[in-house]
């Protein structure tokens, strides 16, 4: 843990969110902390209570929750018995986080459970946040949701109960395709950022977020993928922050939709590119950070040298996962 810290503290970076796994061992086959099995409950729950306690030592302020938990067929197990087995695990984990520390709980309607899903939408997250304690936050994973669901509704509906703790970032077709953030459909992630920025403008103060990402890199090489990614979130982010709030108030106030809609419009329009450019040239960053990170010859280098040291340890090939 030392050797991380120190490494990080050289490069300038720190350790972000804490995520728990509780779902890739046979162990978790019925479940984790809604498992009808007691040991397979207790194991979970000593997991998470030691990724709290490593969150603490390595002084990350965010530990994130996502359960694989549910059922496959009807009568498989009984509904509200699975919710009080969360309910009395999601208390223990909240009451062992320490100060600073937030408790981020994420949803999924399905996968890997294809009839009933213990945690499937955000009013779940978000009762058993409640029920847990003030360090209990709802996280928000953008692929987490029926296609057809307005998911700046649940953030502008989360803001306001001051229960938006985080953001799991990627993009989808179908269901949760892990694809890049804005890929798909980049009006979407403007529209989220629209309510933030919106959110703050009324109350004075941009919230406490946690903004991660949550994309399987399958195809694009992994580096340009996460610059892609970030770059695309700062671009929207940028053209939200530019939406004319005076306009769009008096619009909606007269009733005048079209000219409300095209308020949004206008700014997602913008092109912000120069805007960016000098941001980042005032801060000594480059003005093209796919094209430095490409001139930089830096992918071929960690390529040669983590080819070398597998091969070394033998090892071929990678993982994977969900969350
Ligand atoms: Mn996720």
């Amino acid at each position: 843990v030392r050797e991380v810290l120190e490494t990080a503290a050289a490069k300038g970076v720190r350790v972000g969110s804490i995520n728990t796994n509780t779902f890739q061992d046979q162990e978790y086959k019925l479940g984790s902390f809604g498992s009808p099995d007691e040991t397979a409950r207790q194991r979970a729950l000593k997991h998470c209570l030691e990724s709290i306690r490593l969150g603490q030592e390595v002084d990350s302020g965010v530990v994130t929750l996502w359960f694989a938990d549910g059922t496959n067929y009807p009568g498989q197990d009984d509904i509200r018995t699975r919710k009080h087995r969360f309910e009395t695990a999601l208390k223990q984990c909240h009451d062992a986080l320490g100060e600073g520390q937030t408790m981020l709980l994420e949803y999924k309607p399905f996968e890997p459970a294809f009839y009933q899903t213990d945690i499937a939408d955000w009013g779940m997250s978000y009762l058993h946040c409640r029920k847990a304690g003030p360090k209990a936050k709802v996280l928000v994973d953008t692929g987490h949701h029926y296609p057809s669901q307005n998911i700046e509704q649940i953030v502008a509906w989360l803001l306001d109960e001051q229960m938006l703790g985080g953001f799991h970032f990627n993009d989808r077709r179908y269901a949760d395709d892990d694809l890049t953030l804005g890929s798909i459909d980049p009006y979407q992630v403007f529209r989220i950022f629209h309510e933030i920025h919106a959110y703050a403008a009324d109350t004075g103060t941009y919230p406490a977020i946690a903004y991660m990402v949550d994309q399987s890199h399958n195809l694009k090489p992994k580096t340009e993928a996460m610059i892609q990614t970030a770059t695309t979130a700062q671009e929207l982010w940028l053209k939200a922050a530019r939406v004319d709030r005076a306009r769009l108030r008096e619009a909606q106030q007269n009733g005048r939709i079209l000219d409300a809609e095209e308020t949004l419009k206008t700014a997602f329009r913008q092109d912000v590119t120069p805007l960016l450019a000098d941001w980042r040239r005032a801060r000594n960053l480059p003005e093209d950070p796919l094209a430095a990170f490409r001139e930089s010859g830096y992918l071929a280098h960690i390529e040669k040298d983590r080819r070398e040291r597998r091969e070394a340890l033998g090892i071929a090939g990678g993982g994977g996962g969900y969350a």
